[in-house]
């Protein structure tokens, strides 16, 4: 069913996350379904490509333990760019481990990713306790955060598929309060009252993979055939010359998809 509605009438629906409405009326208002990963490894390259594309996407993506010089500067000008050019941080940390573990690397160490991601992802294999772990650490104090699973990958040959990215959402279901979403190659919204916001890695136009397992589609067979809500970008983005042209270039793209699929 949230194939066809708008992200406008998504926003208000039931067993949505405050975040996940949040996100959907943003995308709605910006007009863009574009989250770009900045896979940078500097503050200076990562902040001036955030700059760049701030108002070509809804949503920047980070791995912050692949910035050189990652430290208080890098925060507070990441937070000050998504507050001006209205874009979400999403830290893509992939959390993996029992729950005492990912509460700390979520709260200290030297990126305390609580502080400034509005978003992060983690691997259910450790078990369903990840889940409330997570989110009794964003709780307290209160902050307003939500998990996204990884239930698929983009990545040729991984393991994550049927019974386990079923069980995924089983999980998710069990947690609309904090679970937004998944990282998948399609929706997964199969049963009646699924809202979950699915967004998908693995999209360059004029690419097929990168010699090192990573496997592309065009923005068109993510949103229109495989049903998904955000196209993630990386290399297709900060790889170009202009990364502001090609942003918006891909912001059009998946744009004109989306609204090719809930039709007039
Ligand atoms: P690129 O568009 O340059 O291939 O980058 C894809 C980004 O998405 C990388 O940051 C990678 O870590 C992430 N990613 C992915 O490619 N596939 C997945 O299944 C999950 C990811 O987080």
């Amino acid at each position: 069913a949230t194939i066809t509605q708008s992200y406008q009438e998504r926003a208000s629906l039931p067993n949505t996350s405050p975040v996940a409405s949040y996100l959907l009326r943003l995308i709605a208002t910006k007009q863009t379904n574009l989250c770009v990963s900045a896979d940078v490894s500097t503050t200076r390259e990562l902040l001036q490509l955030a700059e760049e594309v701030g108002d070509s996407i809804c949503m920047l993506k980070t791995h912050a333990d692949i910035i050189n010089d990652f430290g208080p500067r890098t925060i507070q000008g990441l937070k000050e760019i998504a507050a001006k050019k209205h874009f979400l941080i999403f830290e893509d940390r992939k959390f993996g481990d029992i729950g005492s573990t990912v509460q700390k690397q979520f709260t200290a160490g030297p990126l305390q990713i609580v502080r400034w991601a509005n978003i992060i992802n983690a691997h259910i294999f450790p078990g369903p306790a990840i889940i409330t772990a997570l989110s009794q650490a964003a709780h307290k104090p209160p902050l307003l955060r939500s998990l996204l699973i990884l239930a698929e990958m983009s990545s040729a040959g991984n393991l994550m598929t049927g019974s386990y990215t079923e069980q995924c959402v089983v999980e998710a279901r069990k947690n609309p309060e904090f679970v937004m979403g998944f990282i998948a190659q399609r929706s997964l919204n199969e049963q009646p009252g699924d809202n979950f916001v699915t967004m998908t890695p693995g999209v360059q136009i004029g690419a097929t993979g990168d010699g090192l397992g990573q496997q592309y589609n065009t923005p068109e067979q993510v949103i229109i055939e495989a049903g998904t809500d955000i196209i993630i970008v990386g290399r297709g983005v900060y790889g170009a010359q202009d990364k502001r042209a090609k942003a918006e270039e891909y912001r059009v793209r998946a744009w004109k998809a989306y609204e090719e699929r809930i039709g007039p």
